[in-house]
């Protein structure tokens, strides 16, 4: 990889991607697509040079790719769960239309993909603890559906037209750099805010929730390794399961509360975040990517904690 477009490159995933490629790939060109109403800002916009990709445009990204020469686009358009339920006919244009116009530009312009999967992409009939790599995926939201079809279609990518189309399954992001938006793991990433402020934490999922959780560094430096992974190894590619920490709500507030005494916590549960949570796993097996490009977690709960904590208190308790 040197000339590398993100889209989506304002978002959770994507602010901090293309920091850390620009910090990487010093002398290529890391292109920070955005859409209007979501520039990029302060140090992202000043590291390197961004341009105006809407996933909706193929010209347009199809341009961009030319005018850069793009060797791999990270394709991190998409809405999370929450959002996509209530806004079902948008999330699969941008997450099927979107990702259409991608593989479409890859195929003619021959560049590699990188476009997550999710542990959304399972459902309620699906083994909930250390989820297989191979088995049912029969999500029951629109997200899990834009990312089952996801895999599938960028496997057809792969096997029809050679693109090189890889991808991982992610687990709920945890990051302090950008808020993520209307997710159903958002509440692991908002526990911590609340704690750093001195609040008390309204908790919208139930305790006995489980879900696989990873600390942002640890996702970016999987992103990045499986797209220089050596492919000839791969038994699979769209999508492979990584984990790294699996907890509920009590798991986390008491794991901050050791570094924060007196920090309180409340439940309001959110019926439709709970249902989601509920169909998801519980924790995932990740031994496939261990073994075909070496996906090892760097971070724990308590090490995540700390540094969450860290960085968030340095930046509320000025
Ligand atoms: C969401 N944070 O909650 C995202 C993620 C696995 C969860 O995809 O929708």
């Amino acid at each position: 990889m040197k000339n590398v477009l993100i889209i989506g490159s304002t978002g959770q995933i994507g602010s901090e991607l293309t920091m850390k490629l620009r910090g990487i790939y010093k002398e290529g060109n890391i292109i920070a697509g955005y859409i209007p109403g979501a520039e990029p800002k302060g140090e992202l916009l000043e590291s390197g040079p961004a341009a105006v990709v809407d996933i909706t445009n193929e010209q347009q990204i199809a341009e961009t790719v030319s005018k850069y020469k793009i060797d791999t686009i990270y394709n991190l358009a998409a809405l999370l769960s929450a959002v996509a339920e209530a806004k079902p006919q948008l999330a699969w244009k941008i997450g099927i239309g979107g990702l259409f116009n991608v593989l479409e530009v890859a195929r003619e312009l021959h560049c590699a993909v990188f476009t997550p999967s999710s542990i959304g992409a399972f459902g309620t009939d699906t083994p909930k603890d250390k989820t297989p790599q191979d088995t049912v995926r029969n999500p029951r939201t629109m997200y899990g559906v834009t990312k089952v079809t996801g895999e599938l279609l960028s496997n057809y990518y792969y096997i029809r037209f050679g693109v090189d189309t890889r991808s991982v399954r992610f687990p709920g992001l945890i990051s302090y750099v950008t808020l993520p938006g209307g997710g159903t793991t958002d509440y692991a990433v908002d526990i911590f805010y609340s704690a750093a402020k001195g609040q008390k934490f309204v908790c919208p999922i139930k305790a006995g929730t489980f879900m696989d959780m990873m600390y942002m560094p640890d996702a970016l430096r999987g992103a990045i390794e499986i797209m220089e992974a050596d492919a000839t190894k791969f038994v699979h590619r769209n999508s492979f399961n990584i984990a790294s920490m699996s907890f509920d709500p009590e798991i986390i507030y008491n794991n901050i509360k050791k570094y924060v005494p007196g920090f309180q916590m409340e439940y309001q549960v959110d019926p439709l975040r709970q249902a989601i949570a509920e169909s998801w796993p519980n924790s995932l097996d990740d031994t496939c990517a261990r073994q075909e490009w070496g996906w090892k977690p760097e971070y724990d709960l308590d090490t995540m904690t700390k540094d969450m904590l860290a960085k968030l208190e340095a930046r509320y308790k000025k």
